[in-house]
């Protein structure tokens, strides 16, 4: 296939914002890397998450997902810019989800840039499929195979140019793009770069994680995970998580930010994202004190809308449990336990209980 087609879209991307750009061949997982998949399933791993575990087979094998698919494509956007750190340090949010839903901005970019081919290639409308986050594709896996990067020990996808900063995206190509030149000579393409090879002797991520929810180099155990637990579980969160959660209100980044590969990270963020300075602006008691129209208007297109309502209210009363004990004389106290007392009698049961639970935390 055309090597100034591949450059033409190369450009494409580059010019709708993305960072990161490498074709890879199409193949199937290596049979270490399904296994560990498999197993990771197997062992309940996924937490409530069963829609990673329907057909696992398909996010083996791109093939699997759309037959036509001859390469691939993935891109990476870049976000090593922490909005708003400095004054909002309570509640903690994590990085990605202080810019605008990238399912919405890179989701956006991603369709234009189907349209583009599709329209150069006279190709009918869905010739191509494209993702972030919303297909059966292991985009991890993927990426590193495609050389943007290595997977770390924190199982994140780390590359030399941007750490472990970077949003992924895959599109699935009808046409067999040549691959693009791996960073390590050793690696051939279609192979995969050793998992934590260039994590050499470092632990930092396991000894950061505040849960130990890496359980072997390279696999995260959501049940543990506190990303899973403020963003994605719908219930209670365990009461053993409750006090390691600290004042984390959605989303961790823990393992991330201690990563030394970060230090090569380009500055700044891609200009696909939309930073958001209202949302982390709120407070604790903002959050605390939220109501339904507030929501409504403050996170419209905001990642934070994925833990409802009432998971953000969840969430925060542990943030306020955890900030009586450790602030006992803090100024804000007294507003605090002001807005538990009215969550603890809402009538939805798992927030008065995560309510009740934070006012016994004063000691
Ligand atoms: C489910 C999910 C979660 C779950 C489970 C996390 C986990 N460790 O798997 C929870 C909710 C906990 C979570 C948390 C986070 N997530 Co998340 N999550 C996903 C999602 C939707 C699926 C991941 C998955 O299938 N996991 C199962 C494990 C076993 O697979 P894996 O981690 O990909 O690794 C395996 C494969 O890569 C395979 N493999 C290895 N080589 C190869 C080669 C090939 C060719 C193939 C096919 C496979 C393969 O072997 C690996 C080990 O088994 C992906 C998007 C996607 N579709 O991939 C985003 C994704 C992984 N998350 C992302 C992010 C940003 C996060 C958080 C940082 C968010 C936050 N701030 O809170 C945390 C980080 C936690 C961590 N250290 O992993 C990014 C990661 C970007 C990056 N640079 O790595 C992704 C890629 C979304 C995106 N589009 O950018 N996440
Ligand atoms: S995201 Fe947080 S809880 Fe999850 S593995 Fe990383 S440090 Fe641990
Ligand atoms: S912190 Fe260290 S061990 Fe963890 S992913 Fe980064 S380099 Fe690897």
């Amino acid at each position: 296939m055309s090597e100034t087609l591949k450059e033409r879209f190369r450009e494409k991307l580059h010019d709708l914002g993305f960072s990161e750009v490498r074709f890879a061949p199409v193949g199937e997982a290596t049979p270490a890397a399904a296994d560990r998949f498999r197993r990771w399933l197997a062992e309940g791993q996924h937490a409530d998450m069963h829609w990673l575990a329907k057909n696992p087979e398909r996010r083996l094998d791109p093939r699997e997902v759309l037959a036509t698919t001859a390469s691939l494509v993935v891109v990476g956007t870049h976000y090593q810019e922490s909005p708003f750190a400095g004054h909002q340090a309570i509640p903690v949010v994590g990085r990605y989800a202080r810019y605008t839903d990238y399912h919405e901005t890179i989701g956006k970019a991603l369709r234009q840039a189907c349209q583009w081919f599709e329209e150069k290639m006279s190709l009918p409308p869905r010739s191509l499929r494209a993702y972030t986050d919303t297909g059966p594709i292991l985009e991890r896996g993927w990426a590193a195979r495609a050389g943007l990067g290595f997977q770390g020990k924190n199982g994140m996808l780390i590359s030399r140019q941007h750490g472990n900063w970077l949003i992924l995206g895959v599109f699935l190509l009808p046409y067999p793009f040549s691959p693009d030149p791996l960073p390590d000579p050793r690696v051939e393409p279609g192979e995969d770069p050793p998992l934590a090879e260039y994590c050499g002797t470092c632990t930092r991520c396991l000894t950061a994680c505040p849960t130990g929810a890496i359980t072997e180099p390279g696999l995260v155990d959501a049940r543990l995970c506190l990303s899973y637990q403020t963003i994605e579980n719908r219930g209670s969160i365990p009461l053993e998580l409750r006090r390691p959660m600290g004042y984390r209100l959605f989303g961790c980044d823990d393992c991330l930010e201690v990563c030394p590969w970060n230090k090569f990270a380009q500055k700044g963020h891609s200009r696909l994202l939309e930073a958001r300075p209202l949302i982390t602006s709120l407070g604790l008691l903002g959050f605390l004190r939220l109501d339904r129209q507030t929501y409504v208007e403050i996170f419209r297109k905001s990642p934070l809308k994925r833990a409802k309502l009432e998971g953000l209210w969840r969430n925060a009363a542990v943030v306020a449990g955890n900030f009586l004990r450790n602030e006992p004389h803090h100024p804000d106290v007294p507003g605090i336990k002001k807005a538990l007392q009215e969550l603890s009698h809402s009538p939805n049961e798992m927030v008065a209980e995560h309510a009740q639970w934070a006012l016994h935390q004063e000691r």
